[in-house]
């Protein structure tokens, strides 16, 4: 076996290589219909008809775009600071990114999924996960600001996250490393065994969305790699791919390929809902932080919680089920109608898919063909609804169109390639430049996909832009998948690593954005909700500056009274309340970025001078025709 897997992974190495010069090879356009432009055109001043938010991997943030144009609307920061917005910088938002590890102002943003009701998505909230310092953000998209971070104990690797269930009952979280839970020192050859795993179960509030951890599952100690949760028929229940199913604490090539098949852990939640609120679980001592941003005082929180629910599978017994997937599965993916479980296994030659009904089958007749840590190992042969045979080389990711067609990712192969459900049968492939990784079909990680085009991003870009030295954008294509036949569209670049994206009808959004903040509704504790009431307030060695914006001016503009060594807190209102106005301010040599302050709203900065003078001050964010006479200084005396 090990030596067919080697070779397996000889293969694979060659083809990898061979693709890659293959795909350099093809021509610079693709061939693209006379039409490809007219379907991405949207005129100055029209809107697009989709929302996109595309993970922004390395950069930790999420950015939103327009589909069919591409157009690039907002970075939105979620994990790391954003010298332009402030964020992380001011002292409003610095809470945000506090952590038990302490202030961690950057992360690895992986999955967005947005909020659903009834199985179809709602766009009220899209959640994310943070990779690197496990976390889980929420995005409030009547703002499309981060609105509240919590952090995942007992994880490492947060990466089979953050999907949300079809009534945004939870946002789950599963770990990708096992680690030993509780932490310790011991010895990392003693790995099996001994690490273990953990699927969190995040639940949210209904109204607010506020995120609490309800319990998490401690599993046996395989890498977790990517989730879904079950809708319609398999409601209730949750999929898990893994792989590492060894258990080796290093997965040098053919180490962390040896088995033949990883598995799909099924996890049946409302049993263990119900087991919880019925008093099972036990509290574990742990540490966490958990930060929420108040939208009447315009700043964060950070709380640091001290426990943490666990509950032992076997404990409940008939939760978990294992389900045997050919190698190392990456995506794992549940179509519209939730009978179908998709395990993109990255080095198998087939497309693996699961039934759920077969799975309710083998459970009630009790057809186990063994068990892991206790946990029961459904029958491979008893489970599979179908195989794919052969539709190309490394899949990770398949979406839904919801008229009955799949749409898998290859890497290696580097194509999107359409298949249908129930038949296998492929009917179409496209490539991809290149080497794509996830796709996204707006909607398509629900009941109701909105299938007219499909995303892909990928993962090298070569040639495909003019070179900009040796970084190079990272890229999403666009294609029609209207028709029989996928058409490609449109090239489009992406900040950061694009790893995976949500997307959704912009009429879900556009009637509940926020247009500014009112200012009888500031709660901020610093907020001058006048001019009259500016001031300049000395404590000690602290000097509070009430300050205000409006067109074009600010209140006050001489201050006097600073000495070097003082630490002067600038808390600024902006007046305004029109739309689209936020004026900007920073200090010479302020060890922090610009404020970009939103009509209605106070943020604060921290300057310490540590210079006597005269020192000015100015708008930095173009807001009227006297933008440049809205300037100030602040007189800076001897200690
Ligand atoms: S995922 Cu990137 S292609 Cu690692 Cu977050 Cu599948
Ligand atoms: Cu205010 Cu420019």
């Amino acid at each position: 076996m090990k030596t067919f897997l080697k070779s397996t992974f000889a293969l694979l190495s060659i083809l990898v290589a061979f693709t890659s010069c293959n795909n350099a090879s093809k021509s610079n356009s693709g061939a693209l219909s006379s039409s490809a432009a007219e379907k991405v055109y949207v005129a100055p001043g029209e809107h697009d008809e989709f929302y996109a938010f595309i993970s922004g991997g390395f950069s930790g943030q999420l950015s939103v775009y327009g589909l069919p144009s591409g157009r690039l609307f907002k970075v939105i920061p979620v994990f790391s600071q954003d010298a332009e917005k402030a964020y992380g910088y001011n002292e409003e938002t610095k809470p945000m990114l506090n952590t038990s590890h302490g202030f961690v102002p950057w992360d690895d943003s992986h999955h967005p999924d947005i909020s659903q009701t009834n199985g179809e998505i709602d766009g009220r909230w899209v959640f994310i996960n943070g990779n690197n310092t496990p976390r889980i953000a929420k995005i409030d998209l009547s703002t499309f600001e981060t609105t509240e971070i919590i952090e995942v104990p007992n994880s490492a690797g947060n990466h089979s996250s953050s999907f949300v269930t079809e009534n945004s009952e939870y946002v789950v979280a599963g770990t990708r490393f096992s680690i030993p839970i509780p932490q310790k020192d011991m010895p990392i050859k003693d790995y099996k065994g001994n690490f273990k795993g953990s699927l969190s179960f995040i639940s949210i509030d209904p109204e607010h969305g506020h995120m609490d951890i309800k319990f998490q599952l401690i599993m046996p100690g395989f890498d977790y790699d990517l989730s879904h949760p079950g809708r319609g028929k398999s409601h209730g229940w949750f999929f898990f791919t893994t792989y590492n199913t060894e258990e080796a604490s290093t997965l040098m090539e053919v180490n962390a390929s040896q088995n033949d098949k990883d598995f799909i852990a099924a996890v049946n939640w409302k049993k263990i809902e119900a087991y919880v609120n019925n008093g099972g679980g036990t509290m574990m001592p742990t540490r966490y932080a958990h930060n929420v941003y108040d939208e009447a005082t315009h700043s964060a929180t950070s709380t640091i919680k001290k426990e943490v629910r666990v509950v032992n599978p076997l404990d409940v017994p008939g939760a978990v089920y294992f389900l045997p997937t050919p190698k190392s599965p990456h995506g794992c993916d549940v179509d519209p109608s939730g009978e179908y479980i998709v395990g993109n296994g990255k080095l198998s030659a087939n497309l693996t898919v699961h039934s759920f009904t077969k799975m309710l089958d083998a459970i009630e007749n009790n057809k186990v063909a063994g068990d892991a840590y206790g946990i029961p190992i459904l029958n491979f042969e008893d489970v599979l609804a179908g195989v794919v045979e052969q539709p190309g080389l490394g899949p990770l990711h398949t979406e839904f169109d919801g008229k009955g067609n799949a749409y898998t990712t290859f890497f290696i192969s580097s194509e999107v390639v359409k298949w249908k459900l129930g038949t296998w049968e492929v009917v179409d492939r496209q490539a991809c430049y290149y080497s794509v990784g996830h796709l996204m079909i707006p909607g398509g990680n629900s009941q109701k996909p909105f299938g007219k085009y499909v995303v892909a991003m990928n993962k090298i870009t070569k040639d495909r832009y003019l070179p900009t030295g040796p970084e190079v954008t990272q890229s999403a294509q666009l294609y029609d998948i209207s028709g029989e036949k996928m058409e490609l569209l449109l090239d489009f670049p992406t900040v950061g690593e694009p790893h995976y994206a949500a997307g959704c009808p912009a009429d879900l959004i556009k009637p509940r954005s926020k247009k500014l903040f009112k200012l009888e509704d500031n709660k901020h504790p610093y907020a001058t909700l006048s001019e009259a009431d500016t001031k300049v307030v000395r404590d000690g060695k602290t000097v509070h500056v009430y300050m205000t914006t409006i067109r074009s001016h600010f209140a006050p503009d001489n201050i006097e009274g600073v000495k070097v060594g003082d630490k002067v807190y600038f808390h600024i209102t902006n007046l305004e309340q029109d739309y689209d106005v936020p004026h900007g301010v920073s200090m010479i040599g302020a060890n922090t970025s610009e404020l970009l302050i939103m009509p209605g709203q106070t943020e604060t900065f921290l300057w310490e001078p540590k210079q006597v003078g005269v020192w000015p001050f100015y708008c930095t964010d173009f807001c009227s025709a006297l933008h440049q006479e809205m300037q100030g200084y602040v007189r800076v005396s001897p200690a």
